[in-house]
């Protein structure tokens, strides 16, 4: 066995999964390479905890500064790094936003993913690539939902995976590379972007049980999600890329939760009734809405040993418990 750390990029390095995702990386020995955007504000707050300076013989991690939307910059960075594995994390990755935000949501969202991919096969860097795709891609299909499950998206975000899905799996069946596509439903945690449902849900309740706000304005209760906990995913995204052959997995907590039992569990554990504190705004409303998203993660199971083990109920005390311990 070679000394040499194996190496990792991870685009997206920033967000909930990428900075979880490190953690597991660098705690795994590897050196890790982060893609990173320029911005007039600090945005690595969800791994400032991980920095380590670059001057350091010992430091394991890097960050680039790039942007899915320039295609040379990927390929200078691929030719610099030479990952061994390479982790496409990086989107714009709120639904709502993609109704907004089109044009761009697709440019980053979807054909980012082949600027990424075409940058690998033009440097010619032998590695397994990790494609980040969505339960959103299943958008109208009724669940329960699994690999062999038609898409049908309903948002610009969702038709902007199911296009990186299918140049994914072309670069594997085309130019022969380990590329995979994770197929996750929604996962969550405290470091989850405070415009998601869950979190904006969790920060209310931490909010108004403190006496600091009175309500929250939410849009469609009905929807049904299956939510699970970011750790956990990130360990089934590694598990992914060590498998014999690639292949594409669903991860999944394969339980059925609507916003409002989810709002529900939230006001319950400060001990509030939450009728008393949620209100409609429709403008949170999506002009087409995924009703339904219930995972069956069978095949990960079966062939990675991944199970999730937070259901939502836990996850909800979770979210709670960290706000009710963040400073304000
Ligand atoms: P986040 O929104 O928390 O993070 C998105 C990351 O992408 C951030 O690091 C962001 O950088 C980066 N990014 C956005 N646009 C660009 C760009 N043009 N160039 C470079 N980087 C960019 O997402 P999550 O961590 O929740 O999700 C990770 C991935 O998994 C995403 O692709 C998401 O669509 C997908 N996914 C997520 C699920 C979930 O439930 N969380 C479920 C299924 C799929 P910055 O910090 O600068 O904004
Ligand atoms: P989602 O997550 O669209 O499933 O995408 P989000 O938390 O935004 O919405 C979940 C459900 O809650 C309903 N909802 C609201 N949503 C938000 N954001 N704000 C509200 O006020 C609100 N009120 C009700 C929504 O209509 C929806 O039905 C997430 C993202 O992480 C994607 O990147 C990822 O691919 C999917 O999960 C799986």
């Amino acid at each position: 066995m070679s000394d040499t750390p194996r190496r990792a990029l991870i685009t997206g390095i920033t967000g909930q999964d990428g900075s979880y995702l490190a953690e597991l990386l660098l705690s795994k020995g590897y050196q890790v390479h982060g893609l990173i955007r320029r911005s007039s504000t600090f945005n690595t707050g969800r791994i400032d905890h991980l920095y380590q300076d670059p001057h350091d013989p010992e430091a394991r991690l890097f960050l680039h500064y790039g942007d899915l939307t320039d295609a040379s910059r990927l390929v200078t960075l691929i030719e610099k790094i030479h990952p061994d594995e390479v982790y496409h994390l990086a989107a714009q990755s709120h639904v709502r936003v993609s109704f907004d935000e089109p044009e761009f949501t697709g440019n980053t969202t979807g054909v980012g993913t082949t600027r990424l991919l075409e940058a690998i096969r033009m440097v010619g860097v032998d590695c397994r690539f990790y494609q980040a795709s969505s339960s959103e891609m299943f958008g109208a299909t009724p669940p329960p939902q699994n690999e062999d499950t038609p898409f049908y998206p309903r948002s610009p975000y969702g038709a902007a995976k199911v296009y990186g899905y299918w140049i994914a799996r072309n670069y594997r069946e085309g130019h022969n590379l380990f590329a995979v596509n994770g197929i996750l439903f929604n996962h969550e945690s405290p470091r989850r972007g405070e415009t998601f449902v869950t979190r904006k849900i969790a920060r209310a309740a931490a909010r108004i049980a403190r006496g600091e706000e009175k309500f929250v304005y939410l849009g469609n209760l009905d929807a049904i999600r299956d939510w699970g906990y970011a750790p956990e995913y990130v360990e089934g995204m590694w598990r992914m890329l060590q498998a014999d052959e690639p292949t594409d997995y669903v991860l999944a907590t394969g339980t059925a939760y609507t916003v409002r039992d989810f709002v529900q569990h939230c006001f319950a554990h400060v001990n509030l009734k939450w009728e008393d504190h949620v209100k409609f705004d429709e403008s949170y409303l999506r002009p087409t809405e995924v009703d339904a998203l219930i995972g069956d993660p069978a095949k990960a199971h079966d062939i990675l040993g991944w199970k999730a083990q937070t259901m939502p109920d836990q996850l909800a005390r979770i979210m709670v418990d960290h706000e009710l311990g963040a400073m304000t």
